[in-house]
C-alpha cells in the first residue's frame, strides 16, 4: 500500500471533530500482548487528548483477534458506547491461520458496522513479522492505535453532522 515509510499518525491538514460528548469502546485482543497494549494506549490517549472524558471511555480484552466481533458486539448492545475501536495483532506463521483469522475479523468488522449503523474501527495490524508491528506500535509508521481512535472520532462526527441535518443537503 501506499503507506511505505510514511507516518500517518500525524493528521496534518485535517479536522478532527469535538468529541468531548463521544462515547466510546476499546476492546483489544491478548495475543502479541506489548503489540495490542501499545495500539490500546495510544488510541485511548488519542481519545483522551481530543476532548473525550475518561468516564466514557469503557476498555475490555478478548483472547485474540478472532474474538474482537463478538467482544465489540457485547460492547455495542450492553455498554451504550457511540463507536467501538477494536485492536488486534495477527503475525504471518507457518500455515493459513492468518488469512483465516484476518478475513474473519475484517468481515466481522464490517459486518458489525452495519449491523448497528454505528462505527466500529478496524484497529488491526496484519503483518508478516514482529519488527512491521513494532514499526506500527510507536514507530517509525507512527502508533495505528492512534489512528483508529482519529478514525472514530471523524466517522462519529460524519455520523453526527448527517443526523443534525436530517433532510437537508448542502450541509
Ligand atoms: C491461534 C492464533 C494465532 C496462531 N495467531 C494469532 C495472532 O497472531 N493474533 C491474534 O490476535 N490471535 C491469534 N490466534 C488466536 C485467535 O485469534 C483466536 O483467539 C483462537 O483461534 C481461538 O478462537
Amino acid at each position: 500500500m501506499a503507506s511505505e515509510h510514511k507516518n500517518l499518525s500525524t493528521f496534518e491538514g485535517t479536522e478532527i471533530p469535538d468529541a468531548s460528548k463521544m462515547k466510546f469502546g476499546i476492546v483489544w485482543a491478548e495475543w502479541n500482548h506489548t503489540i495490542t497494549h501499545g495500539l490500546m494506549k495510544g488510541a485511548y490517549d488519542t481519545l483522551i487528548k481530543h476532548g473525550v472524558k475518561e468516564k466514557n471511555i469503557i476498555t475490555k480484552t478478548v483472547p485474540g483477534a478472532f474474538e474482537l466481533t463478538l467482544g465489540a458486539q457485547y460492547m455495542a448492545e450492553l455498554s451504550h458506547v457511540d463507536a467501538v475501536i477494536c485492536i488486534g495483532c495477527v503475525i504471518q506463521g507457518d500455515t493459513k491461520h492468518f488469512d483465516f483469522i484476518c478475513d474473519a475479523v475484517a468481515k466481522g468488522i464490517t459486518n458489525l458496522n452495519l449491523k448497528f449503523n454505528m462505527p466500529f474501527i478496524f484497529g488491526v495490524l496484519t503483518v508478516n513479522t514482529q519488527e512491521q508491528a513494532e514499526d506500527r506500535t510507536g514507530g517509525k509508521h507512527g502508533n495505528k492505535g492512534d489512528e483508529a481512535a482519529v478514525t472514530a472520532i471523524k466517522m462519529l462526527g460524519l455520523k453526527n453532522s448527517f443526523e443534525s441535518n436530517k433532510g437537508k443537503i448542502g450541509f
